[in-house]
C-alpha cells in the first residue's frame, strides 16, 4: 500500500536551505500550511530537545490557532495585521513511545509535551521506515527460500507494505506486514501476487518477526496487464481528442494560498495525514454586498478501506489510508494536460520526512476553470403569443484537485466550487485491484468460497468497501449554526373537497444533542440543512446550506468485528458535532492498530448539545466494491460525491444577473447536419 516518495536531494536541500534563511518568507495567514523553512526551524528546535536521540518524525502539521482567534485576526482593522504565532504539532517516535510536541515555531520553543503508550495505537507510518521494511525480505533466508520454491527470480520481485490492523491483542507491537509481487514482463505488480506469505516486520526494530510460508498459488501471468501506452499493440481503443486549449486568463486569482474566483473566496491548505484542506470558503452577496461565510474547514478526514477476505493471508487487510499512510502523504504529482486540462495552474506541497527535512511535491495540487458543457440554468418561454423566449447561461465552476495514490489505488480528490454556490465534493477511485492469486481459471472450476471476483486467469479481484469520511466545518453566515432535518411526511388530503388522497409537506425537526444528528440515509426521506437560526431572509426563512448526498452506503461488517469497532466512523452516513478543534481525525489520534477509543463515534457518544453552536457536519461518501472484469487490469474512474447546496441562503438566485463572456476561439456551428 506503500510507493517510496522522492524526496529532496541532498544538495538541493542545502540550496533551499540558504535560500530560505535569506529570504525569510513569512506566513501571510494563519491557516496557511508550514513552509519549507518552518519545517526546518521545527526539525532544528525539536532535535535540539532531543540531542543524539534516534528521532523519527511521524507527523509534522501545522497547529492551527483556535476559530475564534484567526477571526478576531481578521477582523482587525488595519489591512495586515501582524501574523498570528505559528505553532506545529509534532509526532515523534523515541524509544518505542509516541511523542506529541506543540512546537511555538515563533519563539523556537516546545510548549508541550504529552507521552503515550503504545496501548492506543501507533502514528501516521512514514514512508522511509515502509520503505526499510519492504527490503527485509530479500534477506531473510526463509523468504529467498519461498521465492526459489515458486521457481521465481529474486530480482523480479518487489514488495511492499501493509497495515497490520488490531484484532483484539491486548499488546501490541508497532508492526506492518508485506506482500510481495512479480514484476517479470509487466509493470503491472500489484495483480500479481506471490500469495501465501506472510511476513510481519517489527517498525521500532526493523526486523522481521513473523513469517508463514503457508502455501504456493501460480503467480497471475503477465500478459494482457500492462497499461504503459508505449507498450500497447494494435488494435487499439477509441480515439478522443484532447481537450480544447484555452488560452490566456485562468479565470481565477491566487494570493499566496487564497483563490479568489467568480464570487468565491477561499483559502488552500495541505496537510501529511489529510491532503488538500480547503478553509473559509465565502461567497459574494449582490445584494448584501459583502462576501458571507459557508465553510470554515474541509478536508478528506479518514479513508477507511475493508477488505472481504477472511483468510490467513488477508483478513488483517483493513485499511485506513490517511490516519496510517497518509493522504497527504501518498498525493502524487499530478500530470499536466491529461490530470489536469491545459487552463490548470500547479501548487506544491511540502510534508516532513522521517527526519524532520521538507519533502516537495511538485504539482500537488491544481486549480482549473472547468468549461463540461454544462447549463447553469435555461428557460424557454413559449406560453406568450407571438414571442419565443430563450435564456441560456453555460455553467462554468472551479476545481480543486488531488491524486493521491496509496499504493495499488489511486483517489482523485476534486472539490469543485459552482457560481450558484454549490460545493461538490467527488472523488474518482481508479488504479489497479488488489488481486488473490488462485488455481482457477474458470468460475466452474471453483468449489470453495471465494472472496471476490475471477477477473483474469489465476486472479480473483477481492470485494472490499471504500469509505470516505469529510469533515465540513459549516460556518453558514457565522459560527452559530443548528442542524434541521426536513423531514418529507406523507400526509392524508382530508377536508380539501379534492379528490386527491394524499400528499407530503415538510415538519421540521432541529437537533439537540449529538444523537439526534446520526443518520442512517435512505431510512427516512429528509433535507438535511445546516442553518443558521439567528440570520434569516427577509421571507423569514433561517440561512442555510443543505446536503445532497450521492449514492448512500453503510458499513456491513459487524459491529463488534474489530475493523468495524475501529471504522466505527462509519456507522452513519452523517454526523454533527459541535466545534472542537482537536476533534479532526474521524478514525482518531493515533489510527494505525487503533482500537475504536478515539473516533467520531466515540466522541458523539457524549451527546453533546448542538443546538446553536458552532457544528461540524461528517459526511461519509461509500462504495462496496464487487469487482468486475472491466475492472482489470486498469480500473477506469468510478465516481462518487455529495453536494453543500445554499438554502434560503441568498433572497433569489444568486446566478440570475450572471455574465457570461462569449469565447473568442471557437465560433458556433450551429447548421443541423441533414
Ligand atoms: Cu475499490
Amino acid at each position: 500500500m506503500h510507493a517510496m516518495a522522492p524526496r529532496l536531494a541532498p544538495s538541493l536541500l542545502l540550496l533551499l536551505s540558504i535560500f530560505i534563511t535569506l529570504s525569510s518568507p513569512t506566513s501571510c495567514h494563519p491557516l496557511d500550511p508550514l513552509t519549507p523553512s518552518e519545517f526546518i526551524h521545527v526539525k532544528n528546535i525539536v532535535q535540539k530537545s532531543y540531542p543524539s536521540q534516534n528521532l523519527s518524525f511521524h507527523y509534522v502539521g501545522l497547529d492551527e490557532p483556535e476559530k475564534s482567534t484567526v477571526l478576531s485576526w481578521q477582523s482587525k482593522p488595519t489591512k495586515t495585521p501582524p501574523p498570528l504565532p505559528r505553532r506545529a504539532l509534532v509526532v515523534l517516535r523515541l524509544k518505542m513511545k509516541t511523542l506529541e510536541l506543540i512546537v511555538d515555531i515563533s519563539t523556537r520553543s516546545i510548549v508541550s509535551k504529552t507521552e503515550f503508550d503504545n496501548k492506543h495505537g501507533y502514528p501516521l507510518l512514514n514512508n522511509e521506515e515502509q520503505s526499510v521494511a519492504a527490503e527485509l525480505p530479500f534477506k531473510y533466508k526463509p523468504f529467498i527460500q519461498s521465492i526459489k520454491k515458486r521457481g521465481l527470480n529474486m530480482s523480479e520481485v518487489v514488495c511492499s507494505t501493509f497495515s497490520v490492523g488490531w484484532f483484539g491483542e491486548a499488546k501490541t507491537k508497532r508492526t506492518i506486514k508485506i506482500n510481495c509481487f512479480y514484476k517479470k514482463d509487466s509493470v503491472n505488480l500489484y495483480v500479481r501476487p506471490v500469495e501465501g506469505i506472510t511476513v510481519a516486520v517489527d517498525l521500532d526494530e526493523l526486523k522481521i518477526v513473523e513469517y508463514i510460508d503457508r502455501f504456493v498459488a501460480p503467480v497471475p501471468k503477465a500478459e494482457g496487464t500492462e497499461y504503459r501506452a508505449s507498450n500497447q499493440k494494435p488494435p487499439f481503443g477509441p480515439r478522443l481528442n484532447g481537450a480544447p486549449v484555452m488560452s490566456g486568463d485562468e479565470g481565477f486569482k491566487l494570493d499566496g494560498n487564497t483563490v479568489r474566483w467568480a464570487n468565491w473566496i477561499f483559502h488552500l491548505g495541505f496537510d501529511v495525514r489529510t491532503g488538500v484542506i480547503i478553509s473559509q470558503a465565502s461567497i459574494y452577496d449582490l445584494e448584501m454586498h459583502e462576501y458571507r461565510r459557508v465553510l470554515y474547514r474541509g478536508f478528506v478526514s479518514e479513508l477507511f478501506v475493508p477488505y472481504m477476505d477472511p483468510t490467513e493471508e488477508w483478513y488483517y487487510k483493513t485499511f485506513f489510508d490517511c490516519g496510517e499512510f497518509g493522504f497527504g502523504q501518498s498525493t502524487v504529482s499530478l500530470k499536466p494536460l491529461t490530470d489536469c486540462p491545459a487552463n490548470a495552474q500547479f501548487m506544491d506541497a511540502y510534508y516532513a520526512a522521517q527526519d524532520g527535512t521538507p519533502v516537495k511535491k511538485s504539482n500537488a495540487y491544481c486549480i482549473f476553470e472547468r468549461h463540461a458543457g454544462n447549463i447553469l440554468w435555461r428557460h424557454t418561454e413559449l406560453t406568450i403569443p407571438d414571442i419565443v423566449i430563450t435564456e441560456v447561461r453555460a455553467e462554468v465552476t472551479l476545481v480543486v484537485r488531488t491524486v493521491s495514490t496509496i499504493g495499488n489505488y489511486d483517489y482523485i480528490i476534486d472539490w469543485e466550487f459552482k457560481p450558484s454556490g454549490s460545493i461538490k465534493m467527488e472523488v474518482g477511485l481508479t488504479g489497479v485491484l488488489e488481486i488473490e492469486a488462485v488455481n482457477y481459471t474458470q468460475i466452474d472450476q471453483i468449489e470453495e468460497e471465494v472472496f471476490g471476483t475471477l477477473v483474469a486467469d489465476n486472479s480473483i479481484a477481492v470485494n472490499h468497501d471504500h469509505f470516505l469520511t469529510y469533515h465540513l466545518d459549516l460556518d453558514v453566515d457565522g459560527e452559530t449554526n443548528s442542524f434541521v432535518k426536513n423531514n418529507f411526511v406523507t400526509k392524508q388530503a382530508t377536508g380539501h373537497n379534492t379528490p386527491r388522497k394524499s400528499y407530503w409537506n415538510i415538519v421540521s425537526e432541529t437537533a439537540k444533542t449529538e444523537l439526534d444528528a446520526r443518520i442512517r440515509l435512505c431510512l427516512k426521506p429528509a433535507d438535511l440543512v445546516v442553518v443558521n437560526p439567528i440570520k434569516k431572509t427577509k421571507a423569514g426563512n433561517p440561512f442555510g446550506y443543505r446536503l445532497i448526498p450521492g449514492a448512500v452506503a453503510g458499513p456491513l461488517l459487524l459491529e463488534d468485528d474489530y475493523p468495524q469497532i475501529r471504522g466505527a466512523f462509519t456507522k452513519y452516513n452523517v454526523w454533527v458535532t459541535p466545534y472542537n478543534k482537536s476533534e479532526k481525525w474521524a478514525g482518531g489520534r493515533h489510527v494505525d492498530q487503533s482500537r475504536g477509543e478515539d473516533t467520531l463515534d466515540a466522541w458523539s457518544s457524549r451527546n453533546r448539545k448542538i443546538e446553536n453552536k458552532d457544528i461540524v457536519l461528517w459526511y461519509t461518501i461509500g462504495f462496496h466494491h464487487n469487482p468486475c472484469q472491466e475492472d482489470f487490469p486498469m480500473m477506469p474512474t468510478l465516481s462518487g460525491g455529495f453536494e453543500l447546496r445554499p438554502t434560503n441562503f441568498f433572497e433569489r438566485s444568486p446566478v440570475l444577473k450572471v455574465r457570461t463572456i462569449p469565447s473568442k476561439h471557437h465560433s458556433p456551428n450551429c447548421t443541423a447536419k441533414n
